[in-house]
């Protein structure tokens, strides 16, 4: 019987992105280093997979640090962590190691640059994502003032009219939204400071431009994360912009919607900055189940980022 043909378009960039490798790297190194368990404050990055993994290597995932039994290591997510997490640690004299990306990191460092120079600081961000609280936890409450949307930038009041303003944003936005936002803000206020190098990551502008190099190829577009992960949501949302039919995030091949890619010959396939490689070929092996597949990667970048880990666990061999 001949089976029908599909086409299957890799994008690349796709899937992890450095901070997301360092912060697993953390907590295996550390499991290796401190023995377990090892507890992680979050989910280190937003997968259930990569958590699933970890813990059967003897990771323990809390909400809180008061979640953390005395004398275990716990390691902060890579999204980042209030000023008041660490303090709490240090005062509880906990044993902490910091998995936050070092381009949230540089994010937090703005908003204390911005706060010593007296600048008035909106972040552009979604709301009670752990990142934006983070971030907005690096300063006293009621310091930033977050704004979501356009209509939220148009209505924004500085709390003092003549004041110097500054914006700061989540690292996994949608470059196109924010530029509108921005765009407000910069019509509104004029001498509003920007951010030296955009805080929008380098992962996130790389996986939103390959996934729109695909949407216009391609009849149906699968993003292979999780509904809590920001930008595997803003690759969604980017796909079904540029008026790809059939956009589904799908968090395993369990998840494929084979009724709705019925009539779709060419299947494009991306993942977020948190999901695995392993799960790109647990997809495109159930195509290969069902269909005569061929199987192409459309590389719209390169990328060659790595970023350091912490001291303490950079000899560790896993
Ligand atoms: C930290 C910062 O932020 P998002 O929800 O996209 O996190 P996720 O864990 O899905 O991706 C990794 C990450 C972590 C991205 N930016
Ligand atoms: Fe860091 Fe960007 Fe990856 Fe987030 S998406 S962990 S900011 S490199």
């Amino acid at each position: 019987m001949t089976r029908e043909k599909r086409t299957l378009l890799l994008a690349a960039p796709r899937g992890f992105c450095a901070g997301v490798d360092r912060a697993i790297q953390i907590v295996e190194k550390a499991l290796v280093k401190y023995g377990a368990p090892v507890y992680v404050r979050h989910e280190i990055v937003h997968n259930r997979y990569v958590v699933e993994n970890l813990e059967k290597k003897g990771a323990v995932f809390v909400d809180e640090l008061s979640d953390v039994p005395a004398d275990v290591p716990v390691i902060f997510s890579a999204h980042g962590v209030a000023k008041s997490v660490p303090a709490e640690a240090e005062a509880k004299k906990m044993f902490f190691i910091d998995a936050t990306c070092p381009l949230v990191s540089k994010v937090h460092r703005e908003a204390e640059r911005h706060k010593k120079d007296g600048q008035e600081i909106i972040l552009i961000g979604h709301k009670g994502h752990p990142e934006v609280i983070g971030t907005m936890g690096q300063l006293a409450a009621g310091e930033i003032s977050l704004v979501e949307t356009v209509a939220d930038a148009e209505n924004f009041e500085p709390k003092n009219i003549d004041g110097k303003l500054a914006y700061l944003t989540q690292t996994t936005l949608s470059v196109d939204e924010t530029r509108d936002i921005v765009a407000t803000l910069s019509r509104r206020f004029p001498s509003i400071a920007a951010p030296k190098k955009e805080d929008i990551c380098y992962a996130t502008t790389n996986r939103q431009a390959a996934v729109k190099e695909l949407a216009s190829q391609c009849d149906g577009i699968l993003v292979i994360g999780a509904p809590n992960s920001s930008n595997s949501m803003r690759l969604v949302e980017v796909a079904k912009k540029i008026g790809c039919q059939h956009v589904s995030l799908v968090q395993r091949a369990t998840d494929i919607p084979w009724d709705n890619l019925q009539g779709c010959q060419t299947i494009g396939i991306t993942a977020g900055a948190s999901a695995p490689e392993t799960l790109v070929e647990e997809v495109t092996d159930a195509f290969a189940k069902r269909y005569d597949v061929t199987i192409k990667e459309v590389v719209k970048t390169e990328e060659h980022v790595t970023f350091k880990l912490p001291r303490e666990l950079e000899n560790v061999s896993e």
